[in-house]
């Protein structure tokens, strides 16, 4: 799908260089239970990686599905796809006959509160299609999502609420970089999703 044909369907909330754009409700989930079948199914772990020689433990809890042979740096290490549990596979499908396209992994994260974020950064790994987009889906607390224009320094707020989606292009990527804020005062669970699109040749 190109980004124009995106632009139709979702308003891009970006002012210049990039597309991104906050669906609310795209998945009806009035009871939660995509958040708890999330927490129960899905092999969440703490991320571990080397800082200046120091091994660090993470708050936030992570995964990372993918199809066979899909393979990702984050955390400066490396990391395998494990193959798509029921509900991840289930999310990817409407996703995909919404959105006509595919995704080939998905990086899952799991905010036990407020108190734990995501700093600033750009997904613009050389593992993911240059002319692709990430989708992220957000189940649990409502939390901000922040976007900063990486030479202005405009900011853009978005609430990410419960069921919501955020359709970023690689274009955005370059150009803005995001974090997810943390807020002390929320005491309850977030999950997010976010479906990548891998290139081919990188898949080992
Ligand atoms: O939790 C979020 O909404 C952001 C996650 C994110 O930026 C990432 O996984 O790269
Ligand atoms: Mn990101």
């Amino acid at each position: 799908m190109s980004n124009n044909t995106l632009n139709i369907i979702y308003q891009n909330l970006l002012p210049h260089n990039g597309y991104t754009s906050y669906i609310p409700n795209f998945i009806k989930d009035t009871h939660s239970s995509f958040l708890h079948q999330l927490l129960n199914e899905v092999a969440w772990k703490h991320d571990e990686l080397t800082l200046y020689g120091k091994k660090i433990i993470t708050k936030r809890q992570v995964a990372f599905e993918g199809d066979e042979h899909i393979a990702y740096t984050y955390s400066k290490q490396e990391k395998m796809a494990s193959p798509w549990s029921k509900i991840v596979l289930e999310l990817k499908q409407k996703l995909e006959k919404e959105l006509n396209t595919q995704f080939n992994g998905c990086l899952l994260n799991l905010y036990a509160t407020g108190e734990i974020g995501m700093a600033w950064h750009s997904d613009n790994e050389p593992e993911l299609e240059s002319e692709g987009i990430i989708a992220s889906l957000s189940f649990g607390a409502t939390r901000t999502f922040q976007l900063k224009h990486k030479q202005s320094g405009e900011k853009i707020d978005v609430k990410l609420e419960n069921g919501s989606l955020v359709v970023m292009d690689m274009h955005s990527q370059k150009h803005w970089m995001h974090q997810l804020k943390k807020e002390p005062k929320i005491k309850e669970p977030r999950i997010n999703l976010t479906f990548r699109q891998f290139k081919n040749e990188v898949l080992k």
